[in-house]
């Protein structure tokens, strides 16, 4: 059987066949993602209500690409109190965010208590707010710095208030890459391993991938292939995020980056590789909402939300600092054709914009 009616009759694909992807053209890779996105969810395309808090900058790891962490480049450090991180969230609690996504550099002044306690304070006062926060990376971080298992720190999660996971610091698995990107960072066993561990006690989570930098595509497949071995025994994967690197103010010297076919191609062969990973967000902030539009046509199915405040890649040249307003978010969906549903971060679906 050659590779299109692989697709097309829904069999599974192995790595030199995902590679083999790259090779079709655009508009027929577009297709074959396109009619397995409107097979599983029709024309819907998902967001959500999110606010978005960085607290803090202050960061033990260096990442080349990171121009969010406190550095020569960035000199400006800050750590936020507890009670500005629940005036953060009360705010936009009142005004209709359903989620916080918290995401931290690796703070090594303050504790775990800092970490936890500010979870713990939001999730008192505002019960019925989704907190998505702490990556992989943090989990590791924590671990090392203070001498807990990563089950220890999960259990603390899970008790502090904590509903689902980001999917940061994923980056990029190869190991070879990924020490010239992260060295000392969490690595790409113990990404899978948390993250496994986070599913084990029947919780979500998501998964990142950075790309466009110095990695090759055989990379990506290679990223995509090992997510789709863990979704098959784990399950816990909501959505697969392929996050397009951004370049102003960092470490990282690159000397091309990926033209818009070349996103577009990763998106769609995602979704046709992550064959039970539910969801393909085209994550605005990074791929430019213009760009993360067409993906909606290319395999995406969601969109990410109106984020409100962004600091990590708006900081490396995306132009996300302020979010955006529903309303505006909301008339660009439909604009390209397709229906907006605001979902909350489980992906139940809370309200159909016909
Ligand atoms: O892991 C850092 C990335 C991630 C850059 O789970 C950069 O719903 C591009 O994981 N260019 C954190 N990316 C953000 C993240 C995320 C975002 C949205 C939704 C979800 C979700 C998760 O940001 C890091 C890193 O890979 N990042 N620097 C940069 N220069």
């Amino acid at each position: 059987m050659n590779l299109i009616d692989k697709i097309k009759n829904r069999k599974r694909l192995n790595r030199e066949e995902g590679l083999d992807l790259y090779n079709l053209d655009l508009f027929t890779l577009g297709k074959l993602a396109d009619e397995i996105r409107v097979e599983k969810f029709g024309k819907k395309s998902y967001f959500n209500i999110n606010r978005h808090i960085n607290p803090t900058n202050v960061c033990a790891d260096i990442c080349k690409f990171c121009a969010y962490s406190a550095s020569r480049k960035n000199p400006n450090q800050y750590t936020m109190t507890h009670e500005e991180i629940l005036e953060i969230a009360t705010n936009s609690y009142n005004q209709g965010a359903k989620e916080v996504h918290i995401v931290s550099a690796h703070n090594p002044n303050d504790g775990v208590e800092w970490y936890m306690g500010a979870f713990r304070k939001i999730k008192e006062k505002l019960p019925s707010l989704h907190i998505k926060a702490m990556t992989a990376a943090e989990i590791d971080f924590l671990s090392r710095e203070y001498g807990y298992s990563y089950d220890e720190i999960i259990d603390m999660m899970i008790d502090s208030g904590v509903d689902s996971m980001p999917g940061g610091g994923a980056e990029i698995f190869d190991e070879k890459i990924r020490d010239y990107l992260c060295k000392g960072k969490v690595t790409s066993t113990q990404w899978l391993e948390i993250h496994e561990k986070w599913h084990s006690r029947g919780r979500m989570s998501n998964a990142t991938m950075l790309f466009g930098h110095i990695e090759n595509r055989s990379h990506r497949i290679d990223h995509i292939i090992r997510l789709r071995e863990l979704q098959d025994k784990s399950g816990g994967f909501n959505a697969f995020i392929p996050l397009v690197y951004q370049k102003e103010n960092n470490f990282l010297k690159v000397k091309e980056f990926p033209t818009a076919q070349e996103i577009l191609k990763t998106y769609a062969i995602s979704r046709i590789l992550l064959d039970n990973i539910p969801h393909i967000k085209a994550y605005w902030v990074t791929a430019s909402i213009n760009l993360a539009l067409i993906a909606q046509e290319f395999g995406a199915d969601d969109l990410d939300g109106t984020i409100e405040k962004e600091t990590i890649q708006s900081s490396a040249g995306a132009n996300s600092a302020n979010g955006m307003s529903q309303d505006e978010f909301i008339g660009l969906i439909k604009n390209s054709g397709f229906t907006p549903v605001e979902r909350d971060s489980l992906y139940n679906e809370l309200k159909v914009y016909n």
